[in-house]
């Protein structure tokens, strides 16, 4: 593409979508995220970005996913797929933020030098899909993803309302047709088929019973399993609230971000004692488990508890089939002690911990033959290797009969998995497999280990980058001092252990501790809290200690 024919990037960005902003944004763990009517210049830019890239990969596709996630209704945000279905490559992540934050006047010559720098042969053709969660402010900002994805001639795709999975999900069979069929509806084939064809195979006993209930967060997720509900039939009755309707606010103290931070039941849900119930998150790729006792106490299955879960499933078809491969799993700091002392010492499952984001998950995943990666939160899925599917299915075609059947499962297991990123619907259908396949209702399910008590905080200080950490955040290197201390404080407890880091989403230092009853991690808690705020330039008022 000649240089003249750039000047329509700088054309459509004046008439349409100019920068009416001066605050500085940037592309973050899960993209660009914040008040969505800061987003549109920077949501037309993400459309010329995803061209070039596009053209960078040979002409495969790349997907624009329009989405805020758990955040509430007035924000938004922007984020990249890479060809197979992954985050952004992390070097690329410097290159939107440069190109969000130019003036118009100079977006015509970045974009030139962009183009330069990442070498786009701009002659190739380039594809991009565009997908967007439920939010009011999504249409507007995806129509801007389009002008952008046009202004380069590329050529756009629209999904119109899907979770960020699916994009994902669809991204990745564009690329790979071996993966499945690129559409709504080839998500649903290949996901909820394999979950019919192996309930089929598993009879329904024990203490598991067939209803489920779900907090759809008033956003994607509910909606879609509202249409797969239709095609379950007897093997799953789900029973959705929080749909979006009567008046139901996104996020609004409901879906998985909200049961995990506060640790209590969703808004909307009428609720049975010992009813499990799957709340997903505002785009549908977390998910955490819950159930409310006789005493409306609420317990809570979250990211931890899917991945041993999982992890230990997987394990136990895998030694059914006589299959050598190597299982892991990946944690961040976050993961509550007790369940990586339940995969390591009980599984006797490899863990390997990570900093916090997806992206560092999904790496490390893949060093395994099936890592199984889940953040607390939530967010998680598992990866199997070439290696790991052509030896199971080589079970399943020569093995001896019993074996054959464990591989059979493993395969359709597989099939059910959303490889490309964490995915709440896939994640429901494993999780709702494996208990099927043990018999287990939520309670057998959280008898597995019990979690310590923990407590998360935060701290606003003048600069959260004056916190810099190492070995995946378990330890703080700066401001000095503050590893000592918070070392110190953490010895006064009985499985004591806390952590500080600077959170990538909102201006503020994280802190979580751990301990042996709730009121010692609450009081740790609040110690390390006040160990950052004297040492990292803590603003506003000092953090208190519990009475
Ligand atoms: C983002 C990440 C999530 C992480 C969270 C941490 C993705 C897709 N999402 O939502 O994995 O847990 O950030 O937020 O990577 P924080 O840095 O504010 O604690
Ligand atoms: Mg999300």
């Amino acid at each position: 593409m000649p240089p003249s024919s750039l000047r329509v990037v700088y054309a459509f960005a004046r008439e349409m979508h100019p920068k009416t902003s001066e605050v500085f944004i940037q592309y973050g763990t899960a993209g660009f995220r914040t008040k969505a009517n800061l987003l549109e210049h920077v949501v037309y830019r993400m459309g010329l970005l995803a061209v070039i890239r596009s053209r960078v990969k040979n002409g495969r596709t790349i997907g624009i996913m329009i989405t805020a996630s758990h955040n509430l209704e007035p924000d938004n945000g922007v984020k990249l797929i890479d060809p197979d279905g992954e985050m952004l490559e992390q070097s690329w992540e410097e290159i939107a933020t440069r190109l969000a934050n130019v003036s118009d006047n100079d977006l015509e010559s970045t974009t030139e030098q962009i183009i330069k720098e990442v070498n786009a042969d701009m002659a190739l053709k380039a594809s991009v899909f565009i997908g967007m969660d439920t939010r009011y402010t999504s249409p507007r900002l995806a129509a801007a993803a389009v002008h952008g994805v046009i202004a380069l001639k590329g050529t756009p795709k629209e999904f119109g309302i899907v979770t960020t999975p699916i994009l994902h999900y669809c991204v990745r069979c564009r690329n790979d047709n071996t993966y499945g069929t690129p559409t709504e509806e080839g998500y649903y084939e290949k996901i909820v088929g394999a979950f019919k064809n192996i309930r089929e195979k598993l009879p329904v006993g024990g203490e598991y019973t067939t209803t489920l209930y779900v907090d759809g967060a008033n956003g994607v997720g509910g909606k879609k399993l509202n249409i797969i509900k239709k095609s379950l039939g007897d093997e799953l009755d789900l029973v959705l609230y929080n749909l979006g309707g009567n008046g139901g606010k996104l996020n609004l103290n409901c879906g998985a971000d909200f049961v995990k931070v506060s640790q209590q039941a969703p808004v909307g849900v009428e609720h049975k004692p010992w009813q499990r119930v799957a709340s997903l998150d505002g785009d549908g790729d977390r998910i955490v488990y819950y159930y409310l006792d006789d005493k409306e106490k609420m317990h809570l299955l979250d990211g931890d508890r899917i991945a041993t879960l999982l992890a230990s499933y997987i394990t136990q078809l895998l030694s059914a089939c006589g299959a050598q491969l190597r299982l892991g799993l990946v944690q961040t700091a976050y993961a509550n002690g007790a369940s990586t002392q339940y995969i390591t010492q009980q599984l006797k499952v490899p863990v390997t911990c990570v900093k916090t984001g997806v992206k560092h998950l999904h790496h490390a995943a893949q060093a395994y033959d099936i890592g199984v990666y889940f953040e607390a939160n939530g967010h998680g899925t598992v990866l199997y290797s070439e290696n790991a599917k052509n030896t199971i299915k080589k079970i399943a075609e020569e093995g001896e009969v019993e074996q054959r059947k464990s591989a059979g499962l493993l395969l359709q297991y597989i099939e059910m998995t959303n490889e490309t990123v964490g995915d709440a619907l896939s994640d429901l259908f494993l999780v709702e497999t494996a208990l099927c396949a043990r018999g287990q209702g939520a309670r057998q399910w959280m008898q597995a280990y019990t979690d310590l008590p923990c407590r998360q905080l935060k701290v606003t200080v003048q600069d959260r980058n004056a916190i810099s950490t190492t070995d995946a955040e378990r330890v703080c290197t700066s401001p000095e001092g503050l590893q000592t201390r918070i070392e110190e404080l953490v010895s006064g407890y009985s499985s004591g252990r806390a952590f500080v880091r600077p959170s990538g989403t909102e201006d503020v230092v994280r802190v979580y501790a751990e301990a042996d009853t709730q009121q010692s991690a609450d009081k740790l808690s609040a110690e390390v809290a006040q160990a950052v705020f004297d040492l990292a330039g803590g603003v506003g008022s000092r953090p208190e200690l519990p009475a």
